[in-house]
């Protein structure tokens, strides 16, 4: 059973934590500051399933997955964790009874912007999901001091300004320096015969190293009294370096070394599906990967000798290629560290790890410089210049005198490490992320390694949760289907099935559209006070929010609106009026989707002007979307627009949200759509 929720001690809690981390009164605090002392009193209703969570795993000893991902896109955590814990009305009351209202505490916490888009935001619904449904499962990543930019509108054209998402701290992170681990940089591998063991050693020198420093933060499954961890890594410097290095005199290096640690973590990179090559992107990699893998090696250690069977324990699951230097780092940990021979490290690894791709795009493609690769991780790359060697021994046992096919999928080619080819060699799966999108990997893009191991690919159709994007999201779609079918669905999506039983039921079709009229008017007041600009919720909403591409096609959106804008202007008046709404970041160096946003802001300055048009056609540029603003808008949505160019979108998961909120979707026949 859930421990009862006790609203007294709750509110006593809230007011005792306002008094010890900021000296004030309740009556005093700020709005942020009660948030954060509501939020470290909800942490304390998890902390204790957290412990039992934790070592009800280390009795039963369950395998464990590891997925590890660059990119978390959590949004906010306190209505989450108040909805999962089963005590949202419950605490909301007990806020009333203080005086303050739930959706303006809310309104406090800044996202947990550790992503771009998709793929992280997945990364982030996978974990609520395996925690609802009972897995052990940690996520692995990276504590990025900014995370995704926020993006103002500024005279029409985007303007990106640095997330500080931590400056008023985060009450849901725990620090855990007990657990930190060294990372190794640089510097050259020296080879020394062990005479003992009859083997060579190799040893790392003159590197540059950092302090992994890992925070947990909690996942609580839904109503489920479970608690998994998402431990993302902060770097500091090896050590203390003012006092012992000026007795060395090597005031320099321990300088390096501090700034090395400073920039790791300093922010995610906002490029999405455009691979840069950019050094301090690979130092990222590596920096939680090794400290990962270490820990995850550390665990099984705990409990069992035989390293050999680390695989029916643990599970790497690589979100797309960025941890995919896990696989290496793997193989050196069994063969430098546990003194394992190649094959059985080889083994090993290769039933561990897990290769999950996101994209076909081109451009997104990971392949890093060997001169940059082998500089920076001299021993890594020495071990991926192994497994190389032995992968195209294997293309050319296959396809005796086929050159050209080692060419095409040799892991070290062309002066570049190929980082796919190293996850496709490394892992015992490789899944795509619709059907459609496995289909193409396996006909097209991965062909050659399908025809070779067509044992290892599969599919795994993407997932939305829906704690977030029903239950938190949409409170009056919830009440109304709890009404009608009951609250199993929360737990288990395939109960929402019972719905078609009411497809003909007029007086639920109207109280459905009842529902979609209160999160119109949400979304218009929402809109009217954040940007100032007033639409009709009795026109039709029409909504693309997503990142900016080319390929997911905003600027053929745009292209209608000009259409229509033309339309009226001649004369043909809409029976319905339109409310198109766009929102989307575009990478920072990407200029023709600034471009596109930017011919966006000038249709929505030309047309909500123009009073022939406007009262028929408005266009709305949300500003910064973002979870947030996702969870807003979503439920407001008539018509969901998934019109990406055939075959680029590898699953797309927006689809899955607006039509789980009752959007029609208006879509090309493309990844999961
Ligand atoms: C190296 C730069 C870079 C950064 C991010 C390359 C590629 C990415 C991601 C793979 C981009 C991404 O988010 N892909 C999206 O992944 C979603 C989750 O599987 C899919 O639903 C989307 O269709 C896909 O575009």
């Amino acid at each position: 059973m859930l421990k009862k929720f006790d609203k007294k001690a709750f509110i006593a809690e809230v007011k005792d934590n306002v008094k010890a981390l900021y000296r004030k009164t309740i009556d005093e605090a700020t709005q942020q500051q009660v948030f954060q002392a509501v939020s470290y009193a909800v942490k304390d209703a998890i902390i204790d399933n957290w412990l039992e969570t934790q070592a009800q795993y280390e009795k039963d000893d369950p395998k464990t997955v590891y997925y590890m991902s660059m990119e978390f896109l959590m949004g906010r955590a306190l209505g989450n964790n108040m909805i999962n814990l089963g005590d949202y009305d419950e605490i909301k009351e007990a806020l009333d009874e203080l005086g303050f209202d739930l959706n303006v505490i809310e309104d406090q916490e800044p996202d947990a912007a550790l992503g771009n888009g998709g793929l992280g935001r997945l990364a982030a619904c996978f974990l609520d999901s395996l925690a609802t449904l009972g897995y052990s499962a940690y996520g692995c990543g990276i504590r990025y001091r900014y995370g995704m930019f926020k993006q103002k509108i500024e005279d029409g054209y985007q303007v990106e300004i640095p997330d500080n998402w931590l400056k008023d701290g985060n009450p849901f992170e725990l620090r855990r320096p007990e657990y930190a681990k060294e990372v190794k940089f640089g510097g050259y591998v020296q080879v020394e015969y062990d005479s003992a063991a009859r083997r060579n050693r190799f040893i790392q020198k003159g590197y540059q190293s950092v302090r992994a420093v890992p925070y947990d933060i909690p996942i609580v499954g839904y109503k489920n009294k479970i608690v998994n961890t998402l431990r993302v890594w902060d770097a500091e410097p090896i050590s203390d370096f003012q006092l012992d290095s000026f007795n060395k005199g090597e005031y320099m290096k321990a300088v390096e070394q501090e700034n090395l640690a400073k920039n790791i973590v300093e922010v995610l990179y906002p490029a999405d599906e455009h691979y840069a090559g950019k050094e301090l992107r690979l130092k990222q990699q590596y920096f939680f990967i090794s400290a990962s893998v270490q820990a995850a090696i550390e665990k099984y250690k705990k409990k069992h000798s035989d390293i050999h069977k680390f695989y029916e324990k643990a599970t790497f699951q690589l979100n797309d290629t960025h941890p995919t230097v896990a696989v290496a780092e793997l193989m050196r940990i069994l063969l430098d560290e546990e003194g394992l021979e190649w094959d059985e490290a080889w083994e090993i690894t290769t039933k561990t790890c897990a290769y999950t791709n996101h994209t076909i795009m081109a451009e997104a493609l990971e392949k890093w410089p060997i001169e940059l690769f082998s500089r920076l991780l001299p021993r890594i790359y020495q071990i991926v210049e192994e497994i190389n060697h032995r992968f195209v021994e294997q293309i050319r046992m296959m396809y005796p005198g086929n050159e050209h096919k080692v060419a095409k999928m040799a892991i070290l080619y062309d002066g570049q490490v190929r980082m796919a080819h190293l996850a496709i060699a490394g892992s015992f799966s490789v899944n795509g992320v619709a059907r459609l999108h496995t289909e193409i990997l396996e006909k097209q893009e991965l062909k050659d390694f399908y025809d070779m191991m067509p044992d290892k690919f599969n599919n795994k159709t993407n997932g939305i949760t829906f704690r977030r994007w029903l239950i938190h999201c949409n409170e009056p779609l919830t009440d109304m289907i709890t009404q009608l079918i009951g609250d199993g669905f929360r737990q288990d999506a395939m109960q929402l099935e019972k719905l078609a039983g009411y497809a003909g039921d007029e007086k639920v079709l109207n109280r459905l559209l009842e529902v979609k009229m209160a999160n119109k008017r949400r979304l218009k007041k929402y809109i009217l006070d954040t940007q100032g600009i007033d639409i009709d919720e009795n026109s039709i909403f029409d909504i693309q929010v997503k990142r900016l591409h080319e390929y997911k096609r905003q600027q053929m959106n745009a292209l209608y609106v000009i259409f229509k804008y033309l339309d009226i202007k001649r004369g043909n008046i809409p029976s319905t009026p339109v409310t198109v709404i766009f929102g989307a970041k575009a990478a920072p160096a990407y200029t023709i989707a600034k471009d596109i946003i930017h011919l966006i802001l000038c249709l929505q300055q030309l047309i909500n002007n123009d009073p022939d048009v406007s009262p028929y056609l408005k266009v709305v540029m949300i500003e910064n979307y973002n979870v947030t603003k996702a969870e807003y808008i979503i439920p407001a949505c008539d018509v969901s627009e998934q019109i990406s160019l055939a075959s680029k979108e590898a699953s797309g998961t927006g689809n899955m949200k607006f039509m789980l909120n009752g959007a029609v979707t208006l879509g090309t026949m493309d990844g999961a759509n």
